[in-house]
């Protein structure tokens, strides 16, 4: 009798196995894709190729003990997995008008921040003033976002404070904000303590990995950043479909 219900336990533990193997390779044949149903419809993710820009950082690292920074020194962005997104998911921000907290740049203007240019030369990067500042990218349209990468400036090692990513329908920011990323973990930027990491800004520039979250506008802060107070931004990028 033991032996039976022990067969039939087995027998149903296999078919399990098997019924969830198939399901895995159905939806992701390569097996290099993320099956966890991102999305919440199991459409099959692909690896997002995001042109880089040549690495200019030539100084000596910096000693971590002495900036009083807190990045994940195990999981740098130079090791980071690929963007996985939906296939038909492309930059949207290219071009796309930029507003900011700070009208009158000191270095640069605003639509650098999504031309395109990611070098670190100069002539390529804006330089907004001191302070908690931001900078705010219109869509035109709602869009599903899958990732933002941010670089705001990689000739020196340096990690910006208080990096502050959200979404929003809203131009205003005053309703329906999606904070997607917030490394303010002692809340100076009084927008609310962020549990992300603080992390150096290098070529490869920083990945926000958004999953399907929709949004019109995408606002960015930060609050001066290791070297000096100002802020800056060579690129900001966005990577989404329209909305359904
Ligand atoms: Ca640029
Ligand atoms: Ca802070």
């Amino acid at each position: 009798m033991n032996q039976s219900i022990q067969r039939i336990a087995w027998r149903l533990m296999l078919t399990l196995a098997l019924v969830c193997g198939l399901t895995f390779m159905a939806g992701c044949p390569s097996g290099d894709c993320n099956c966890n149903g991102d999305g919440g419809n199991g459409e099959k993710l692909v690896d997002v190729a995001v042109e880089m820009p040549t690495p200019m950082f030539t100084g000596t690292p910096p000693i971590l003990e002495n900036m009083k920074v807190r990045v994940d020194t195990k999981n740098p962005e130079t090791k980071r997995a690929p963007l996985q997104a939906p296939a038909d998911v492309q930059v949207v921000s290219r071009g796309k008008p930029v507003t900011s907290s700070d009208d009158f740049p000191m270095i640069g203007d605003l639509p650098l921040v999504t031309d395109g240019d990611k070098e670190a030369n100069e002539g390529s990067y804006v330089e907004l003033a001191p302070g908690k500042q931001w900078v705010q990218i219109d869509l035109g349209e709602k869009y599903e976002i899958w990732g933002i990468f941010l670089w705001h400036y990689h000739t020196s090692a340096r990690v910006y404070r208080d990096t502050i990513v959200q979404l929003s329908d809203d131009p205003e920011f005053a309703q329906g904000i999606i904070t997607v990323f917030n490394n303010d973990h002692d809340n100076s930027s009084e927008l609310g303590v962020g549990e992300d990491f603080e992390y150096f800004d290098e070529h490869v520039g920083k990945l926000i990995r958004v999953q399907s979250k929709t949004g019109r506008y995408i606002r960015c802060y930060s609050n001066g950043n290791t070297d000096n107070d100002q802020n800056h931004y060579v690129e900001v990028e966005v990577w989404g479909r329209p909305a359904p």
